[in-house]
């Protein structure tokens, strides 16, 4: 299913006038404030977030998997999802794959149908935490840690082969996430795990193309319950510097034990130019897949305020690749994926709102008290009017949920596709 522009703009038309009265008010706001309005538009319509082929299906937990109507059965399908999303919301250009479950028959084609949508193909995802059913040896107990030395090298393959496959379809950077460890004390050594690991990432940094990023991700548990090998940011920042300039360290907002200060990470590895990638979702307890915003969102805010400083302060750091990494059990997945993509916006809106100038002068003077109210008047600022407008300058919808549902998508998906559909991944 695609959607074309008429359909979106003539729905559009009925909320324009209540639309041009919140965002006049909002932005003679700001402006009396001494915001420039016009940049923090093309800021924030520029801004866009790559969607994981992983995320348009339902997701599930060890206790189940409840399908979602329509989901996407095929890649060209996961393809034209998120089409439909970046056509509705204007801030989901890209799509990012993983390897095996994303293979494409005919690459020439997918990146066709992906260029039709306006899409781009984000950071490759390898997958060594599954044994794959034509897998000669099994990553049971690991894999670029393996002591086993099949295991090990059949891994650092697989790396390789995605690296080949993105080539072919225009990405620029692979993800590893090892899901290696332990469950139990004594069941590794650590230092030799972790010595395997680095050996590992050195061998496929290096097959790494001259334009490309490898970006390492890191997790404190799950699937392992005792220790994972690149549980922190700074194992995973160690490994980076180890493999070069070309390699930085990936932070997804689930991968930390709770009331972790997530935005002092991102400040201190942008400062040290290694931020490369960045993955959205939210949580209450572990990686709980959750829609971005809906449990923290003032945490969100500060984590984009550093991010904001980051990326107007730091030049050795280069511009992060941002992907939303949730699929949850019982949203649907599209409009699930539309909010996330509202909250990203928002918090990155009013982190830009932040008067930076003010904040320094009153850091400087250790007015705490000022301090806290400079970043509360930017966070409590209602930016909605101001996302509607970015969106809609770019063609998009002024209401992408309400849009949505109005056009009835879901319901032409499971016409189309069928109830029973399933998407792959996990
Ligand atoms: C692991 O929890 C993770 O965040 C990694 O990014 C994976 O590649 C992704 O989820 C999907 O399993
Ligand atoms: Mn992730």
């Amino acid at each position: 299913m695609i959607l074309n522009k008429e359909q979106i703009t003539s729905h559009n038309q009925s909320n324009f006038d209540k639309h041009d009265q919140s965002f006049d008010f909002l932005a003679n706001n700001l402006t009396n404030k001494g915001h420039d309005v016009e940049n923090i538009l093309k800021k924030v319509g520029d801004f866009q977030v790559a969607i994981p082929s992983w995320a348009l299906g339902a997701g599930g937990t060890r206790f189940g998997r409840f399908s979602f109507h329509g989901e996407p059965g095929t890649l060209e399908q996961k393809i034209e999802d998120v089409g439909l999303i970046h056509a509705l919301t204007k801030s989901a250009g890209a799509i990012s794959l993983h390897i095996p479950w994303d293979v494409p028959e005919d690459a020439e084609k997918i990146k066709a149908l992906t260029k039709s949508l306006d899409l781009k193909f984000d950071a490759m995802n390898s997958n060594t935490f599954q044994d794959q059913p034509d897998q000669k040896h099994s990553y049971k107990f690991g894999s670029l840690c393996s002591t086993d030395d099949k295991s090990r090298e059949q891994a650092i393959q697989h790396n390789i082969d995605v690296i080949r496959l993105g080539e072919k379809l225009g990405s620029k950077s692979l993800t590893v996430w090892l899901a290696d460890g332990s469950s139990f004390p004594g069941q590794n050594n650590f230092q030799t795990v972790l010595k395997n690991t680095q050996d590992s990432l050195q061998q496929i940094y290096k097959t790494l193309p001259e334009d490309w990023k490898l970006f390492i991700e890191y997790k404190p548990y799950e699937p392992n319950f005792y220790s994972t090998v690149i549980q922190d940011w700074g194992t995973s920042f160690m490994l980076a510097n180890e493999c070069g300039p070309k390699a930085y360290t990936l932070v997804d907002l689930g991968h930390h034990l709770p009331n972790t200060n997530i935005e002092q990470i991102v400040a201190t590895l942008m400062m040290k130019g290694k931020l490369g990638g960045f993955h959205f979702n939210d949580s209450k307890y572990g990686d709980d897949d959750l829609t971005v915003g809906s449990i923290k969102p003032y945490s969100l805010f500060l984590i984009f305020n550093e991010l904001v400083y980051g990326m107007e302060n730091n030049p050795q750091n280069p511009y992060p690749a941002w992907m939303i990494d949730a699929s949850h059990n019982i949203k649907d997945p599209l409009e699930d994926l539309m909010q996330s993509l509202e909250a990203i916006r928002s918090s990155y809106a009013k982190a830009l709102l932040v008067d930076q100038k003010a904040l320094r002068e009153a850091q400087k003077n250790h007015d705490v008290t000022l301090c806290q109210e400079i970043l509360q008047e930017a966070y409590l600022t209602d930016v909605r009017p101001l996302l509607e407008r970015a969106r809609v300058s770019n063609g998009g919808a002024l209401n992408p949920l309400d849009t949505y549902r109005h056009l009835e998508v879901r319901k032409k998906l499971v016409d189309e596709r069928g109830k029973h559909t399933m998407a792959t991944g996990l």
